[in-house]
């Protein structure tokens, strides 16, 4: 008989958390593989805001991102670990109550193996509770571990219990592994073998958004991002099976608003990005685009420009990080001022309102004096645009973080003070992030 299986995406254990188009988009590839191979397959999501089991969010976060399926989650605040003893915010656990997820899972019929994702180092925690839950429902239940918590911090990963941890970004040593346990082989022998399925989104009851990925890997190799070492080469998808995801999201659950969770959306888009843009156009579907994480100004020409904005691209966010030409430089090299401007001037000559450009300004790094941030702010502002902060957080695998473990050795045994509040606080920032906060709200 085959066997039950469970792929299960935690809580957070966060001081902030938010559903901004968050959903584990790894694990739902590899559940798609289990199912092409046989496998019966079920899904826990502790996130996932439709389950009958969570309450609602006491801050459901902006009118407008709520309008794009986002959506804030319930929080069960809790007693701060030690090691984050002297922040002053209130920690705690988002998702579905523990005793909810306990309801749910005593439910189901008992499975033989239970698949835990963690989609950042410092939520693991979270995965910790979920695997002793299962234990204490089926304790013969093997219990395995995978994500970026295991692929940046192995060892770290490898100390609770866990029945196997899967170390490893890469696609096909993933399902190598994941077939020893299972006793089968699942038949992926190339990374694009494994993305040339689509993640089981009919795993979910109900979706508020789609999450979409063309492509895995980065050019770039910036000193604060662990990109490289998790995806060391660029692969991209077949931009049909991609529009055809979208297509069946739309049409089975009549999901309208699509994230992109791509590094490098917009490289060599002639080859790949703007033959899906066409595709989507053609579709002709009332939908809407949006970009979390911030796309290359380098990679903006007027011709892409164009095209999103047909396709209806409405969250545009733009990595500009700081407007220190050194600063650049040293860190990866990735956008110039001059480059920027002219990312931003293509946006606006097709159309593309100010208040719908936003631009990531990163704050926290190795490097910036705070006249640096001072002046990267007002830079952004006298284009008429919103900075938008994004706080730094060192990140395993990255070269920064290599420099900050000899400052803070202790971000190498816990990864809970990679978190990007904890960080502000241990390092002190928190009073020069303020600040630039409030310059960043004035109106323009
Ligand atoms: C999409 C994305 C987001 C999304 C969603 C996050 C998520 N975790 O899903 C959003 C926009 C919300 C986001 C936000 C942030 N992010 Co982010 N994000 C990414 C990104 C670009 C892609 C992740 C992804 O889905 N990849 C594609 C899928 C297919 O891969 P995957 O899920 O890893 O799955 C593979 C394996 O991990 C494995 N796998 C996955 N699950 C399981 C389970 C089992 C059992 C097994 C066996 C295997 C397995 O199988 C897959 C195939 O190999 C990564 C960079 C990267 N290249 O990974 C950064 C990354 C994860 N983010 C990062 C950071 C720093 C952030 C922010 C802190 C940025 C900021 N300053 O605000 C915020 C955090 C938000 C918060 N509340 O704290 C860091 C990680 C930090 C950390 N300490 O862990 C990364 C690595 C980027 C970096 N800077 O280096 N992010
Ligand atoms: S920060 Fe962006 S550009 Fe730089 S390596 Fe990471 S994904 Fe690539």
């Amino acid at each position: 008989m085959k066997k039950r299986i469970l792929v299960a995406n935690p809580w957070i254990y966060d001081f902030t958390a938010y559903d901004l188009w968050l959903k584990p988009l790894g694990l739902l590839f590899i559940a798609s593989h289990l199912k092409n191979a046989g496998f019966e397959v079920e899904l826990l999501d502790c996130l996932d805001r439709s389950h009958p089991g969570m309450p609602d969010a006491s801050n459901r976060g902006p009118k407008r991102l709520r309008e794009f399926g986002c959506g804030g989650y319930y929080k069960e605040i809790l007693p701060r670990p030690d090691c984050l003893r002297n922040i002053p915010r209130h920690f705690g656990r988002f998702g579905i109550p523990l005793s909810e997820v306990k309801k749910d899972l005593s439910q189901r019929k008992p499975f033989d193996v239970a698949f835990i994702t963690c989609g950042m180092t410092y939520w693991y925690p979270g995965a910790v509770l979920l695997k002793e839950v299962i234990k204490e429902i089926w304790p013969s239940c093997q219990v395995v571990l995978g994500g970026i918590y295991p692929a940046l911090c192995p060892e770290h990963a490898k100390k609770w219990g866990f029945d196997a941890v899967i170390a490893s970004c890469d696609p096909v040593q993933v399902l190598q592994e994941v077939g020893i346990i299972l006793e089968s082989n699942l038949q992926v022998r190339t990374a694009e073998e494994f993305f040339s399925t689509s993640p089981w989104y009919s795993l979910y009851k109900r979706l508020f958004y789609g999450v979409i990925i063309t492509s895995v890997g980065c050019p770039f190799h910036c000193s604060y991002c662990a990109s490289r070492t998790l995806w060391p080469s660029f692969l991209r998808r077949d931009s049909t099976l991609v529009v055809q995801e979208i297509e069946t999201l739309y049409h089975t659950f009549g999901v309208r608003d699509f994230a992109f969770y791509d590094d490098a959306l917009l490289f060599q888009a002639q080859e790949g990005f703007l033959q899906l843009l066409e595709e989507i156009i053609k579709l002709d579907l009332p939908l809407r685009f949006h970009l979390p994480n911030g796309v290359h100004a380098c990679f903006l020409e007027p011709q892409v420009a164009r095209m999103m904005y047909r396709a209806n691209f409405k969250t545009l966010r733009i990595a500009l990080e700081t407007t220190s030409p050194e600063i650049q430089k040293i860190t990866g090299n990735k956008v110039d001022n001059r480059t920027f401007e002219s990312a931003v001037a293509s946006l606006r000559r097709v159309g593309f309102s100010p208040q719908e450009i936003e631009v990531y300004l990163l704050f926290g790094f190795p490097g910036p004096s705070s006249e640096d941030y001072l002046s990267s702010v007002e830079y952004v502002r006298r284009l008429g645009l919103r900075p938008r902060i994004s706080l730094y957080s060192p990140v395993p695998g990255s070269v920064d973080f290599e420099k900050l473990a000899r400052i803070y050795p202790e971000i190498r045994d816990e990864p809970l003070l990679h978190n990007k509040i904890a960080y502000l606080y241990y390092t002190g920032q928190n009073e020069l992030y303020a600040t630039l906060q409030k310059l960043c709200s004035q109106p323009l």
